[in-house]
């Protein structure tokens, strides 16, 4: 089953709701008010089974003083449907709802002069001229064009064809994204409970499942869904759907919400964007405050001008017809990804001005009317424009350094579905430009200064420290890798190790790091072994080693712990023995009998040694496994 969504658009009372019904038997107009008036105020929706096609039809209202209105249904629709009566011809609101839905890109369209019992021939021919001249150059420019009569029905099967005609042309949506409804109406069905209605752009909602609403954060759970009147397990994009909701109340929520994928989206409150002004607006000064219209919800901003598109210079106002870089700062948080479309309308008097596309949903802090704030907007806008998902992705890469890049951030923030950021990620990192360690992506120019960072850091601590074996692991990564994940950090251990740069343990070195002694050194070296192996267990204390030795506490002390770090002396407790001693003790007490009961003064008889080194000696049996501790003795093992 295929399903298009159909929006209506045009100058109030040419028709709109009267063809919809024609279509579809459906009276879009639901509110009272409505009916009384004969206009529509708010989204009126209905839709038309053929055969396996579902179209479903967004009505809505012409009135000027509800263009907010139209906005919150124009979202997500696939084949606009420009009204136009035939009697009238372009009016005012004709010429807005054309300019939304180009701006809008939605991508196809088609035009219907309603009311053809109305017109002569002559006046007929005039709207159809009037109305090919506002299409000129745009999407519509070689749209179909039927004439109609709601009330007689002329015309309405060859609509029906055309519609049908265009339906098949409609790219499929990819269902594997995230989840993101913009929620249209919110209402509540008795014995139900909440249920949200909207256009699923992305993803597919399932039953069952669970769901948050944002920017509110609201956990929320799917308890049905429908489309178009009929209860399914699961709705995918491009679907009209209704979402019964747990866990939340109608007061909760309201139009404007999105229904998203948990922790897929994070609402932001500065975007970049390129925009179109419209030729009729006035120009657009840096700082002036806007309504900013994205999926079914409305916000007001300021504009930050930063310079005609592809341009290099700051500008200070956009000049009408002009194509520009903003960053716009909105006053309250929306959920946004590159390559939304959104419309900016004046904020008094609100008259649509532009549009434009989203570069980046999360930019950085950063200024943009600088030389570096506008490199980076080309970058963004890229030379084969937005569609050159590589070049962002790039730039959000680089920008989060030693952080690296979440992979996830390629759905949400780079609006690419997930098949695409795969692809996407495998050419970044085939080319050299990335890498992916773990669930990030990182620039490789940036590993590459982590590398070289801590081979520095390495020389530094070799010269630094000669008798050491290296810079402790922990304190290279807390001290160079601060910034980035421990994955990281492992990756460029793993790097330089593999290279032969580095050897890894539990303190890191240059491989061709050698610990260097002066002579002096060496002699206290080979005197430190000489006595401490011919002491045994019971080995001198720090005072005598110094006089048996003949050297200075300082220079005991630096050689004795070089001897521990190279694991010729053994520290037990405040005691210092030598290696061979103790191996030699673990080999003669495994040679005892198994289950053998050793006791403190047996021990401290068979190795002529005192209390003071016989209860190190045992726990230390204890913690190499050769005995157990039971009671007050000992078992072997
Ligand atoms: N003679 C004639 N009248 C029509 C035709 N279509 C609509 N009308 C009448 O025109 C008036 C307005 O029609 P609607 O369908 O409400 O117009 P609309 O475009 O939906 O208006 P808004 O939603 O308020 O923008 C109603 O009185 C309709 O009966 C038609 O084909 N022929
Ligand atoms: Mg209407």
């Amino acid at each position: 089953m295929r399903s298009i969504v159909i929006g209506t658009a045009g100058h109030i009372d040419h028709g709109k709701s009267a063809l919809v019904r024609a279509l579809t038997g459906t009276d879009p107009d639901r509110l009272k008010e409505e009916q009384a008036r004969g206009i529509t105020i708010d989204l009126g929706f209905a839709h038309w089974q053929a055969g396996d096609v579902n179209l479903a039809f967004v009505d809505v209202p012409g009135h000027e003083r509800f263009v907010k209105n139209m906005l919150a249904g124009a979202g997500g629709v696939d084949i606009a449907m420009l009204v136009v009566a035939a009697d009238e011809s372009v009016m005012p609101q004709t010429r807005e709802h054309f300019q939304i839905c180009r701006l809008l890109e939605i991508p196809a369209g088609l035009i219907v002069l309603t009311k053809a019992d109305l017109a002569d021939a002559d006046t007929m021919e005039l709207a159809k001229l009037e109305v090919r001249e506002l299409a000129a150059g745009s999407f519509l420019a070689e749209a179909p064009l039927v004439a109609v009569s709601s009330r007689t029905g002329e015309g309405l099967d060859e609509l029906r064809h055309t519609l049908l005609d265009l339906a098949a042309l409609v790219r499929e949506r990819n269902g594997n994204g995230q989840v993101r409804l913009p929620i249209d109406r919110v209402f509540s069905v008795k014995g139900f409970g909440t249920v949200v209605t909207g256009t699923l752009v992305s993803g597919t909602i399932r039953e069952e499942t669970e769901l948050v609403v944002l920017p509110r954060e609201r956990v929320v759970k799917v308890r049905g869904l429908q489309v178009h009147g009929h209860r399914e397990a699961e709705a995918g994009p491009g679907n009209r759907v209704a979402v019964n909701l747990g866990g939340v109340e109608v007061g909760d929520l309201a139009r404007g919400d999105t229904l998203c994928t948990r922790g897929a989206f994070e609402p932001t409150q500065r975007l970049d964007a390129v925009i179109e002004l419209l030729g009729e607006a006035r120009p657009l000064r840096h700082g002036s405050r806007v309504r900013f219209h994205q999926g079914t919800t409305e916000l007001l901003g300021r504009v930050a001008v930063a310079a005609a598109r592809g341009e290099q210079s700051p500008l200070v106002e956009v000049a009408p017809g002009g194509s520009a870089y903003i960053r716009l700062r909105l006053e309250a948080p929306a959920i946004l990804t590159r390559g939304d479309r959104f419309i900016l309308r004046a904020y008094s008097p609100s008259v649509t001005i532009g549009g434009g596309v989203v570069l980046d949903p999360h930019p950085p802090r950063v200024g943009v009317r600088t030389a570096a704030g506008l490199g980076r907007f080309r970058r963004l806008d890229g030379a084969e424009g937005i569609a050159s998902a590589e070049a962002a992705v790039l730039v959000f890469v680089e920008e989060r350094g030693e952080s690296g890049l979440r992979v996830a951030s390629l759905v949400s923030r780079a609006g690419l579905d997930p098949s695409t950021a795969d692809a996407c990620t495998r050419r970044l990192t085939e080319n050299g430009q990335v890498v992916r360690v773990a669930d990030l992506l990182v620039s490789q120019a940036v590993l590459q200064s982590l590398g070289d960072r801590l081979l520095a850091a390495l020389k530094a601590h070799h010269d630094a420290q000669p008798l050491s074996e290296g810079l402790a692991r922990e304190e290279a990564r807390e001290r160079l890798f601060g910034r980035s994940s421990g994955h990281v950090f492992e990756h460029v251990l793993a790097t330089l190790a593999a290279n032969h740069q580095v050897v890894v343990r539990d303190r890191l070195a240059l491989a061709a790091h050698r610990v260097s002694l002066s002579n002096e050194d060496s002699r206290i070296r080979d005197d430190i072994e000489q006595v401490m192996k011919g002491a045994g267990l019971a080995p001198p204390d720090m005072a005598t080693l110094q006089g048996l030795v003949g050297a200075s506490a300082a220079a005991v002390d630096r050689v004795s712990g070089l001897l521990v770090r190279q694991k010729r002396l053994v520290k037990l407790d405040a005691l210092l023995f030598h290696v061979d001693a103790l191996t030699r003790l673990k080999d003669d007490v495994r040679a005892l009998k198994q289950n053998a009961r050793v006791d403190v003064p047996a021990f401290k008889e068979r190795y002529g040694i005192t209390r003071k080194f016989a209860i190190p000696l045992l726990e230390y049996l204890d913690r190499e496994r050769v005995t157990r501790r039971v009671g007050d003795a000992r078992v072997v093992l």
